[in-house]
């Protein structure tokens, strides 16, 4: 229903010098003439300094910008209130616009008129979540590619390649005469495994995309006093874990969040693994650290490189292997000599770091070695996808045109109904073809205002 006029905070909840609240909708510009001391006809993308008034009481001095449709962020007449930020004034001056006749905008409302009206497409619409709620520059670049159209721009380009192909198959359906030169199953395969190439690529970044959205998941596991908890703080900068020399300082699950050259991390310091505990809540710890191995993408096994290998550590290393993760093995305690740690054999193989906490020897290499497979991603052009709704699409659009691949043999409609089958997986990604309950689904999860 976009003939209601919509308003909402487009500035966070909290006081604030500034808040936005922002209006669209075809009674925008007459409600914002019934909110201020004198209507005027307003001159679009102009900022005017006014008094906000509710009947005769001044309710705030404020600067009001309005847009005139199409050339706004809705495609509607839009106005947005830059008011002092207090609590207060935003809810009276939403109740003011309320009472002149705008209704309480729902969750992306303000986005899916966007969207509805031509403004952006879905996966630009869904940029903006992203954009908003990436808080390190790695997790901005994805989300802005996608923002911005690079993305979009993307999947356009895979779907033209397919609906060229498909109108070079359907024409020959059409021609009953047969005057055209047949294409030949070579030249439909190269093309749909062209196309094939261009999906999997971009599925494949997805992994990678989610990790640089969502954060790296570090585990820091170990025996007791390997030095987990001094590597929480090394890594960290700053004393966030209790340390002593009693085996068994860590009983609970210690998360911090770590920006290593724009790429969040989030490290759990764990609680020491032995056979037996003490009591109860060094037994609970245990589970936890055992729990955090599991949700880790990255485990990082503490040794403490002065000691020989025990038993203990043996087991623990089976354990970790079992997870079948990235690990890195760090030698702790290298300022220590001489460095005794003999490593399993099986730990031959995997990244070893010798690491001192006590000078911080060795704690950077840590943190490159953690990024790596991020930085790794990243240099290649930057676009990555990083929602799953967008991975599904292109995996489902691939594997309509594998299965189209195998029945090759059953003639050109057959393969055409494949390639319109990818084609609409890739329309609905893009927002083309997007059933309503679908939309309604994407845009309820943004948050207020946008
Ligand atoms: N010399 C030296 N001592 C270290 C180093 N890292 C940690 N230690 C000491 O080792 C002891 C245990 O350190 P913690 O960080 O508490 O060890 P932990 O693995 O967290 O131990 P639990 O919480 O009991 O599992 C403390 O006395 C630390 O000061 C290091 O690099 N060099
Ligand atoms: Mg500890």
């Amino acid at each position: 229903m976009q003939t209601d006029t919509i308003c909402a905070l487009a500035s966070g909840p909290a006081n604030g010098a500034v808040a936005i609240v922002r209006l669209s909708g075809p009674q925008a510009l007459e409600i914002l003439n019934r909110t201020v001391a004198r209507a005027r006809a307003w001159e679009p993308r102009r900022q005017t300094f006014c008094t906000l008034l509710d009947g005769a009481e001044v309710l705030d001095k404020a600067l009001v910008t309005y847009f005139a449709a199409p050339h706004s962020f809705t495609g509607q007449d839009v106005v947005e209130f830059a008011i002092h930020g207090s609590p207060y004034i935003k809810g009276r001056l939403l109740e003011l616009l309320c009472a002149y006749g705008a209704r309480p905008a729902r969750r992306g409302e303000f986005s899916e008129r966007a969207f509805l009206n031509g403004k952006l497409d879905l996966v630009e619409a869904q940029g903006i979540c992203d954009v908003i709620a990436a808080g390190n520059k790695a997790a901005h670049q994805v989300a802005m590619n996608q923002l911005g159209g690079k993305l979009s721009a993307r999947l356009q380009e895979i779907k033209t390649h397919l609906t060229e192909l498909l109108a070079q198959i359907e024409v020959r359906l059409d021609d009953v005469d047969e005057e055209m030169t047949p294409l030949t199953d070579d030249f439909i395969t190269t093309r749909t495994r062209e196309v094939i190439h261009h999906l999997k690529t971009l599925a494949d970044t997805f992994c990678v995309g989610k990790l640089i959205k969502d954060g790296l998941k570090v585990a820091l596991v170990g025996v007791p006093n390997s030095g987990k908890s001094s590597l929480l703080n090394a890594l960290v900068g700053f004393d966030r874990a209790i340390v002593t020399d009693t085996a068994g300082t860590t009983r609970d699950t210690v998360e911090e969040t770590l920006d290593v050259n724009g790429q969040k991390i989030i490290l759990t310091d764990t609680a020491g693994i032995r056979e037996h505990a003490v009591d109860i809540a060094e037994q609970e710890g245990m589970h936890r650290s055992v729990r955090a191995m599991e949700k880790a993408d990255v485990i990082v096994w503490v040794t403490d490189g002065s000691l020989g290998v025990s038993e203990a550590e043996k087991a623990l290393w089976a354990q970790i292997q079992s997870q079948h993760k990235r690990t890195i093995v760090v030698r702790n305690k290298t300022d220590k000599t001489p460095v005794l740690l003999d490593l399993p054999a099986e730990v031959k193989g995997a990244q070893v770091i010798d690491v001192s906490c006590k000078t911080g020897q060795g704690v950077d290499t840590l943190k490159a070695a953690l990024t790596q497979e991020l930085n790794a991603a990243q240099s290649e052009d930057g676009l990555l996808i990083s929602n799953l709704r967008h991975y599904e699409a292109l995996v489902k659009a691939q594997t309509e045109l594998e299965e189209g691949l195998l029945k090759l043999d059953q003639g050109g409609e057959v393969i055409a109904e494949h390639i319109r089958g990818a084609l609409s997986h890739l329309k609905e990604l893009i927002g083309e073809v997007t059933p309503d309950e679908i939309l309604g689904v994407i845009f309820s999860s943004f948050c207020m205002g946008k």
